[in-house]
């Protein structure tokens, strides 16, 4: 790891990627990595104050919203209204979008969409989560209040997207469009360093991610998957193995930098998958296929679907490119009645 170069400095090195926004995105970028150095302070308090816990609210998608959820909500939503880039935000724990109306946010070009705080359930017992980020031009016009046209655009026209790994130690991973890289945070110094440069994901892989839990309500060919893993050796002679932590950030994080698969699929309970198109799914999507993985709902890429509201659920199958063909075709051999 290089102590030497900051995110700070690489993020400005690296803004002549964007012609028309230079210092724009370097900008946002800042406030994000701010949210999250706040973000990381506290969870790391989870335990010795009154953090932890649910809040007694229920989200739009009536999941329990917990103290550490509305606490990064409010971080990020506050960091990114600060700075004039930002004319508005989608957050997993907002039921609507929020505009800012600031006088500074007037001119803003960009919108944000965000899950402040993935995998929530595991603060309590001191696991990792994460924040997961998405960054888009608005396509209304500038000057004016946001659109829900700016939000619901499909996840091929974000120009980055990227997640904090609040785990053993505190991350942040980005692309903008330009390759993966990630930064290691040093409490220390306060400051995110670059760690893992141009992050790419192997084309093979031996884990395989997903809640066996739900295993007899998931359709048949990703039960076919799994008994697929169990019952076979990869060419390196190293049998697969299963890992899930049950936070989406943390999962992907491993297979991104071992080689993996992670899927959601559609459940009878969660018919259309658990994991929301907009705050989840695009920009890992955005991610994976910058090093060099892919990313479906067991149909399409998941980028390229249109989205149709803000809280949209996809089944997500994502990872390893060799991994996530192989899932397509037992979902192609075994299809089941919908
Ligand atoms: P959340 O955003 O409400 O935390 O839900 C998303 C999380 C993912 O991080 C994780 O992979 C998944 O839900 C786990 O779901 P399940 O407990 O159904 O396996
Ligand atoms: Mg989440």
């Amino acid at each position: 790891m290089s102590e030497l170069r900051t995110l700070g400095e690489f993020i400005v090195e690296k803004q002549h990627d964007f012609p028309h926004a230079s210092g724009e995105l370097s900008s946002l970028l800042a406030s994000i990595r701010l949210a999250a150095k706040i973000v990381n302070r506290e969870i790391n308090k989870a335990g010795l104050v009154d953090i932890t816990g649910a809040t007694g609210v229920d989200n739009i998608q009536g999941e329990e919203q917990q103290k550490l959820d509305a606490y990064a909500n409010d971080k990020f939503k506050a960091a990114l209204e600060a700075r004039d880039q930002v004319c508005g935000v989608a957050s997993e724990e907002e039921d609507e979008a929020v505009a800012f109306n600031k006088e500074l946010n007037k001119n803003a070009k960009y919108v944000v969409l965000m899950d402040p705080l993935d995998g929530s359930t595991n603060i309590d017992v001191n696991v990792s989560v994460g924040t997961i980020f998405s960054i888009y031009r608005r396509v209304s016009e500038v000057g004016t209040p946001p659109t829900e046209e700016d939000f619901l655009q499909p996840g091929n026209k974000q120009v980055a997207a990227g997640y904090v790994i609040y785990g053993s130690s505190t991350m942040l991973v980005y692309t903008t469009g330009n390759g993966v890289n990630g930064f290691t945070y040093d409490p220390s110094l306060g400051t995110f360093c670059l760690s893992h440069e141009n992050m790419t994901i192997p084309q093979d892989g031996r884990i395989y991610s997903i809640n066996e839990g739900n295993y007899v309500r998931f359709p048949t060919g990703v039960k076919k998957y799994i008994k697929f893993c169990q019952e076979n050796v990869p060419e390196d002679n190293r049998p697969y193995t299963s890992r899930y932590i049950g936070s989406l950030v943390a999962d992907f994080h491993r297979n991104l930098l071992k080689g993996g698969i992670y899927l959601y699929p559609r459940t009878e309970s969660h018919p259309k998958g658990k994991l929301r198109l907009l705050y989840e799914c695009n920009p890992m999507a955005f991610l994976i296929e910058q090093a060099g993985g892919i990313a479906t709902d067991g149909n399409q890429r998941i980028m390229d679907i249109k989205p149709t509201e803000l809280h949209q659920r996809v089944p997500l199958f994502i990872g390893s490119t060799n991994m996530v063909k192989t899932v397509h075709r037992f979902l192609e051999q075994y299809p089941d009645e919908e």
